[in-house]
């Protein structure tokens, strides 16, 4: 699909807007250049406010501190998505936040860890090292409910090294499982590790506290500048990337031990059928047959309740009803392919 490149416009309000446009018409706008039908309203007409901010955020962190749920709680939108298993994001990925006043891009990255067994997650570890020369001011996301690991021990030295004059904010996240009693002594403990931190915030990713105070902090710092990306857009993913991250997801959810690192989604297909009904065809890659055994579960058990989860959350995001085929295939050792990686857009 040549057309599968285009970045992903949303409407102001919510992804509900999308039950008057189907997925098909979206996508088909969308790769064909045409700008969104609706007239903007007022305050996004004509010249940029004096003062207008504009810049880059890229969210550090280890594995499973929270950094995709951050990135949604910021946007407000589900742009990443978020499991319990480390190194669910596989690639650098941006929820823009736009304001008459401003427009924040955050970057999401995958998890930086040392055990870097494929190709695939060295790519996705120097992904998250690219970003932190490319942004305005960096947030280094720590896990508050245990203490510092030698991974972010680690990441903090790369931002010692690396992020030379950026802003680096400490996001002190999870912080609704931390006590009191333990709070000042585990606070004082990543501090340590980045001692010339420019600012720090406590916050629940989670319950989307402190994002307010998170985003004041972080426009200070901001220098002055254009607006990016129209206001519409929410994130550089295309309809397709987001597709088989929600699928990506439902699988993460419901399979464990090396199945989830094992599995890829590629949406291959999506068109409009006979009956009005979007129809996606989404295959997924596993590495070995007793993975797609695991995959597919007695009487084809697993990929059903995959299938009818995944089919739900594209639903919500696209705020209609879409008819989702998957299919299983196994493709040995594609996390150590170049071709196949590249196939699936980790570059
Ligand atoms: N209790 C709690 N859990 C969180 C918080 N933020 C994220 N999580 C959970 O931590 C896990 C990993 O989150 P994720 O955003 O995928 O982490 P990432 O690997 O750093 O992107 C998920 O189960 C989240 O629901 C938080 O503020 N509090
Ligand atoms: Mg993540």
């Amino acid at each position: 699909m040549t057309n599968s490149k285009s970045p992903l416009i949303i409407d102001e309000t919510t992804a509900t807007q999308y039950a008057s446009q189907s997925l098909v018409e979206q996508f088909l706008s969308q790769s064909g250049g045409m700008e969104p039908v609706e007239a903007p309203a007022e305050e996004w007409c004509g010249e940029l406010p004096a003062g207008h901010k504009s810049g880059f955020v890229a969210l550090i962190g280890r594995p499973n501190v929270g950094k995709s749920t951050l990135l949604n709680a910021l946007i407000g939108e589900k742009v990443a998505i978020v499991s319990r298993k480390p190194q669910t994001t596989r690639t650098r990925l941006s929820g823009i936040l736009t304001a008459p006043t401003h427009q924040l891009i955050f970057i999401d990255t995958p998890g930086i860890h040392k055990k870097m067994h494929s190709q695939l997650n060295r790519k996705m570890v120097a992904q998250a090292i690219a970003s932190i020369p490319d942004a305005d001011v960096l947030y280094f996301v720590v896990d508050v409910s245990t203490p510092p690991h030698s991974e972010d021990k680690y990441i903090a030295q790369l931002l010692q090294e690396k992020a030379q004059a950026r802003p680096v904010i400490f996001v002190l996240n999870k912080m609704d499982q931390l006590s009191m009693a333990a709070a000042k002594e585990r606070i004082n403990s990543y501090w340590a590790l980045l001692p010339d931190y420019t600012d720090s915030i406590p916050t629940s990713a989670l319950h989307g506290a402190n994002m307010d105070v998170l985003l004041a902090h972080t426009l200070e710092r901001m220098p002055e500048g254009p607006r990016y990306y129209p206001h519409t857009t929410i994130t550089d993913q295309t309809t397709f990337q987001i597709i088989s991250e929600l699928v990506r997801e439902a699988i993460l959810k419901r399979t464990y031990q090396e199945v989830p690192h094992a599995a890829a989604v590629l949406v291959e297909e999506l068109e409009e059928r006979e009956n009005n009904l979007p129809y996606i065809s989404a295959r997924v890659w596993v590495e070995r047959d007793s993975q797609k055994g695991i995959l597919i579960g007695k009487g084809g058990q697993t990929l059903k309740q995959i299938g009818s989860a995944a089919r739900q959350e594209v639903e919500r995001f696209v705020g209609g009803k879409v008819y989702l085929d998957l299919w299983v295939k196994v493709q040995s050792e594609w996390r150590d392919h170049e071709g196949r990686l590249h196939e699936l857009g980790y570059e």
